[in-house]
Order: C-alpha cells, then sequence, then structure tokens
C-alpha cells in the first residue's frame, strides 16, 4: 500500500460567516426560494455528479477532455515551466491529470468545499505523481479565495474545469475573478472551461438525462437538509425540474414542491404552495466573445481559446492584468 502525503488546510470556518443552516434557512425564507448549489456536493452529492460527467446527454465534460488533450501542447507553452498549478472545485481531480502529465507543474493545490472527497482524490493524486508536491484546501471558494500557507505565488496557473463558473450570475462572476485576480500576482494563467450557448434542445436533454441522476443529484439536496439539519423534509414531497431560461442565458434546476406542504425545523416553518419550487442552480451559458468581455472587465485579458468542432464548450487561457 502506497501512503501517500498532503498538505491539509482547512479553510472552511465558520466565525464570520452564516453557517449552512443559516444560510439554507435565509434561502427558504425568501421569495422565490433558492438553495445555493454549492450545498448539492456533499460526499453524495459530489459521487452522483461524477456519474453525470459519464451520461451521453452530458456533453461539456467529455467534450472539456477533448479539448484539453488537444490544446495541452500550447497550454503547455502558455503555463511555462515550475508552475503551481491550483484547481478550484477539483471534484474528482480527473481532468487536471491530463496537465499534470503535459506541464512542467511543481505543486498542486486542490481546492473543494466536499472535505472527505477531496482528501481521497488528492490522496490518490499524489500516490500516482510522486514527484509532486500535493496541497488540498477546503474551502468554499464562492466567498473568495485565498492560497494558504505554503503555496508559492510564484507562476500560478488556476484551473477552473467544467463550467463552473455558470454557477456564478454573470456579476458574481466577475466579482469572484476580481477577487481572484487580487491573489494572485500579475501574469498569472486562469485556465477556465466555460460552457457555450448552443441549441435548446441539447441543453435541455443534458440535464434531464433519461436514467435520472441529474434527478437524484437535486433531490439528494433534501435528503442533506432532513439529515444535516433536521428539516423533515422528504424527497418523495418535491420533483426535479431544469430548463433553459432564454432571456437569462442559463439552466435553471428547481425542485418543485409536488404538493402543498409546510416544512419545519425547530421553530421555523416554511410553507410550499403546490407547484413552488427551491431554486437549487443556474448553469449560465455564454459566447466566446460574451465571456472573454465578462473576464475583460474583471482585469483578465484572453490569450488563446479552444473549442470543439460542434461549438459545444470551450477553454480560455486569460492572464491577470496589473489594474
Ligand atoms: C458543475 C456547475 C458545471 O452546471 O453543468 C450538472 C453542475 N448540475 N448537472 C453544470 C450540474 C446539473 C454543473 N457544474
Amino acid at each position: 500500500m502506497n501512503i501517500a502525503e498532503i498538505h491539509f488546510h482547512n479553510q472552511l470556518s465558520e466565525d464570520n460567516f452564516p453557517t449552512m443552516a443559516q444560510e439554507v434557512i435565509a434561502g427558504l425564507s425568501s421569495r422565490p426560494k433558492y438553495c445555493s448549489p454549492k450545498y448539492l456536493y456533499d460526499q453524495k452529492g459530489s459521487e452522483l455528479f461524477e456519474k453525470i460527467c459519464e451520461l451521453p446527454e452530458y456533453y461539456p465534460t467529455r467534450t472539456e477532455e477533448a479539448i484539453l488533450r488537444q490544446a495541452m501542447p500550447e497550454i503547455a507553452e502558455l503555463a511555462g515551466k515550475d508552475a503551481t498549478l491550483v484547481e478550484l472545485g477539483s471534484g474528482a481531480s480527473r481532468k487536471v491529470r491530463l496537465l499534470l502529465e503535459s506541464l512542467s507543474v511543481r505543486c498542486y493545490l486542490g481546492v473543494d468545499i466536499s472535505r472527505d472527497f477531496l482528501v481521497s482524490s488528492t490522496r490518490r493524486l499524489a500516490a500516482d505523481y510522486p514527484w509532486l508536491e500535493v496541497h488540498a484546501a477546503c474551502a468554499d471558494f464562492t466567498r473568495g479565495v485565498a492560497l494558504p500557507e505554503g503555496i508559492s505565488p510564484k507562476r500560478l496557473v488556476t484551473f477552473f474545469p467544467g463550467s463552473s463558473i455558470g454557477n456564478f450570475t454573470p456579476e458574481a462572476a466577475e466579482r469572484f475573478l476580481i477577487s481572484l485576480r487580487r491573489c494572485l500576482p500579475t501574469g498569472s494563467g486562469l485556465l477556465v472551461g466555460v460552457d457555450l450557448l448552443k441549441d435548446h434542445a441539447i441543453l435541455e436533454s443534458a440535464y434531464n438525462d433519461a436514467d435520472g441522476i441529474t434527478a437524484e443529484f437535486n433531490l439528494n439536496l433534501l435528503d442533506r437538509l432532513r439529515k444535516e439539519l433536521g428539516f423533515d423534509i422528504e424527497r418523495e414531497g418535491f420533483s426535479h425540474r431544469a430548463f433553459f431560461n432564454e432571456r437569462q442565458s442559463r439552466i435553471e434546476m428547481h425542485l418543485d414542491s409536488r404538493d402543498f406542504q409546510v416544512l419545519s425545523l425547530n421553530t421555523k416553518s416554511i410553507r410550499f404552495r403546490k407547484g413552488e419550487s427551491i431554486h437549487t442552480e443556474n448553469s449560465y451559458k455564454y459566447s466566446i466573445p460574451g465571456f472573454q468581455r465578462l473576464a475583460g472587465r474583471a482585469g483578465f485579458s484572453s490569450r488563446r481559446v479552444w473549442f470543439d468542432d460542434d461549438g459545444l464548450f470551450s477553454i480560455h487561457y486569460l492572464i491577470s492584468s496589473s489594474r
């Protein structure tokens, strides 16, 4: 057995920020009701997401991987030698293996909110790449990014794959990129995967797969609220719904209440009309120039962009500018 060493950094502090319970209750007490998509990723949710990535309808993962493979020589050239690679939302850390194998990376930092999942996948990386210094930071990067101690900010390349940036509204994505740029030295690279606007039927089927895995992934949130927060909430009371909102250029994922119901948590009660939903995720879709403009407003300039022949997905190499 190979016991691989990783450097673990816990950045999920709860002192200054609302806890999950407070944040969830605030969302469910709003109109319309919502819950942040980051809560979809407990251990079970992270595993279900890995299954989604394999689905025939879910084109982003395999398309992004194919683009990465093709672009790798150019990416290696842009990243230069001895880079430190930071991966945001590292999940199973599968795609980053392509980068680790082609780039000359000395140090890797995986950042993810799902602690056990993060630890087991970064341990596997450390075992498979014994020459690599592996760090894992359990963090909610939607609140900002901070480099843990021991990570040299020299020659940083940040990898933000999967179009996770699409979970932010464009305004929040811009703020997020600004906060990221502030913790990077000028000239740092950002390799970011961005899902493209396309035929609505293709988009909608990617979030409504025939096997119902995406529905499971969405409904798993309710199990989590019951088990971790003590809500008297049952997944049987809700159904999965996902559709493309053309005006906003985003896929929306909801959990629709099948009936009138009142949920309670301690002294709080939350009422649902029949058909009323909890909005659980947005997944924004961009055009290439649209995303470049957004990144530009946040102080990142485009160096290179790659996309597949069908125009499904794009990968951008951006450089942080000094302003
Ligand atoms: C991980 C946010 C990129 O929006 O496509 C997949 C999550 N949700 N199926 C996406 C997701 C439903 C995914 N991201």
